[in-house]
């Protein structure tokens, strides 16, 4: 095998899976020795573990391109907001002991029928696939990443929403004794996000149960996450334990705390500054290119129409 040595950030995207893999195959091999260290070992191993470990690598979508290289691993999994284990981007390994089995996900609200699934039989009865998406957070970073995960959509069906839910709430767990964060009283816990139902059967909103080829990290939001590439990134609530389907719009987390900087639409628009700083560019995370953000980061053809009938409504924060 040719085994092409290059930087992290020179990782061609059509290698983004395999290069997972390989290293995969290279730890479980060798036992690696002189040849990698314990720490690629000893993730090989907790993927191992892992009960749906064999779902991953899946087959890629090749509908969603990117047009830039992917954000490697040693990046993306090293600079996270995830204020249940802390306010700064370091929270891979506080949020690495949070117990993600067993994971019961409880769909409620108005449905047809309340149902309480795990986590492990929900995986396999979705159909999971890899999709490249950009990643553009409020606070002007952004990465690319390749998600496993299945259709919004799917779920949807899967609940049976009523004629009369306009709205699906995505709340995530909560537990002070696991989540430090969630000590600090002043935010509403637990973080819920909320999208409307058509937004929810728009194809680019994403259930993701895994990353880079493998089952989801912790710090990315293990077992469950949503990913909406056309909003900034908050929208994309980790940990999901709770689905509700609702009449009302829901208010969401950063909502409740700041509403006059963070609503409910909060769709990417360069044009639009944040109150407190420009949203015309990004800074590209292990790279730190500066980048012009797109309208809907890049992803317009496919939710543009979505809010052709809401100008009057606050879209773009
Ligand atoms: N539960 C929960 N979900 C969350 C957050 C959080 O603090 N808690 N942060 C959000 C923000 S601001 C961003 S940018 C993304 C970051 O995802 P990443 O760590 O996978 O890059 O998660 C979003 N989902
Ligand atoms: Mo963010």
């Amino acid at each position: 095998m040719l085994i092409k040595i290059c930087r992290g950030w020179e990782i061609p995207e059509s290698e983004a899976t395999p290069e997972a893999v390989f290293l995969n195959r290279r730890a479980l091999m060798a036992g690696g020795a002189g040849l990698i260290g314990a720490s690629v070992i000893g993730r090989a191993q907790a993927q191992a573990s892992d009960p749906s470990a064999d779902l991953y690598p899946a087959k890629r979508n090749a509908a969603y391109k990117l047009d830039r290289e992917i954000t490697p691993e040693a990046f993306s999994g090293d600079y996270n907001n995830y204020y249940e284990f802390g306010t700064s981007k370091s929270v891979a390994a506080a949020a690495s002991k949070l117990k993600t089995r067993p994971w019961t996900v409880k769909i409620d609200g108005l449905v047809e029928a309340p149902l309480e699934i795990g986590f492990d039989d929900l995986a396999r009865k979705m159909p999971l696939e890899e999709r490249l998406y950009r990643h553009r957070c409020v606070e002007a970073w952004s990465m690319a990443v390749p998600w496993t995960g299945f259709p919004l959509a799917s779920l949807v069906a899967l609940a049976k929403p009523t004629a009369d839910a306009r709205y699906i709430v995505m709340h995530t767990f909560k537990d002070p004794a696991q989540a430090p964060g969630q000590k600090a009283f002043w935010y509403p816990w637990p973080y819920t996000e909320g999208l409307t139902l058509a937004e929810a059967h728009n194809d680019l909103a994403f259930m993701v149960t895994g990353i880079y080829g493998k089952p989801l990290g912790n710090q990315f939001g293990a077992p469950l996450r949503l990913a909406v590439p056309w909003k900034y990134g908050f929208k994309s609530v980790k940990a999901i334990d709770r689905i509700t389907f609702t009449k009302e719009r829901p208010k969401t987390f950063w909502e409740a705390l700041q509403a006059s900087e963070y609503g409910f639409w909060a769709n990417v628009n360069p044009e639009v500054p944040h109150p407190r700083w420009s949203q015309a560019s990004e800074r590209v995370l292990g790279t730190g290119e500066m980048r012009p953000t797109m309208l809907f980061n890049g992803y317009g053809e496919f939710v543009a129409d979505l809010y052709k009938d809401l100008q009057t409504e606050r879209l773009w924060a």
